[in-house]
């Protein structure tokens, strides 16, 4: 039994639900509200001690941190591979994970489409200085996906990867910001394959419920 914690509008469940989708596993989507203002229960923190979502169970087997789920997913069970055998396409695929935390969660979500779209929803202010602060960044991180993409409908290549799976809500995210569809426009690459990401049945049926969309 394969079993996720989280809430379907977070970026790294989502990571997590497209490489289960991928894969053609059946799994359940347990309700955690990260942002509850009691915080999340003491259950939740016995599966992920930081708090953070998502948590993933499976035959009583517990992980968190999404890009070990998205490995130990991949490696576990039957269906298409998500990761390519080449040692140095395997390299450039988590180095795009690497990229993804390191750089574009925080940049291209928080400091660009959190700022300047889930913010100003209900009339609030977005932060000028914040978001121009991150274009810098957003910038190399966009020029650095473009230069890393291998010809064809995948991150990769031909054939969907772990890369696909981490890249597509983030990015996703980010494009809704005129800032993220500013700098997309000026990396085709990038822009189709996101394009290819969003028509896949995996996205669709990942589609959040509620907010941020
Ligand atoms: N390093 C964690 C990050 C997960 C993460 O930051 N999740 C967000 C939702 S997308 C969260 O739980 N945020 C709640 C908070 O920061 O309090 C992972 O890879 O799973």
């Amino acid at each position: 039994m394969i079993e996720l914690f989280g809430a379907d509008y977070s970026v790294y469940v989502r990571s997590a639900r497209l490489a289960l989708e991928e894969k053609g596993l059946d799994y359940t989507l347990s309700p955690i509200d990260v942002f509850a203002p009691e915080g999340v229960s003491e259950d939740y923190l016995a599966l992920n001690p930081f708090g953070k979502i998502p948590a993933f169970r499976h035959d009583g087997f517990v992980l968190f941190e999404t890009s070990a789920i998205l490995r130990y997913v991949d490696e576990a069970f039957d269906g298409p591979s998500l990761q390519p055998s080449a040692v140095r396409e395997r390299a450039v695929m988590n180095q795009i994970l690497s990229i993804l935390d390191s750089f574009a969660y925080r940049t291209c979500v928080w400091e660009i489409y959190v700022e300047r779209v889930a913010k100003t929803r209900d009339g609030s202010t977005a932060d000028e200085v914040r978001i121009s602060s991150a274009l810098g960044e957003a910038r190399t991180i966009v020029s650095t996906l473009e230069r890393l993409l291998e010809p064809g409908p995948f991150m990769l290549g031909s054939r969907p990867s772990l890369a696909d799976c981490h890249a597509a809500p983030m990015l996703h995210l980010f494009a809704q910001a005129e800032e993220g569809a500013m700098l997309l426009k000026r990396a085709p690459g990038l822009a189709n394959w996101l394009d290819n990401m969003r028509s896949r049945q995996s996205f669709q049926d990942t589609a959040p419920r509620q907010s941020p969309e």
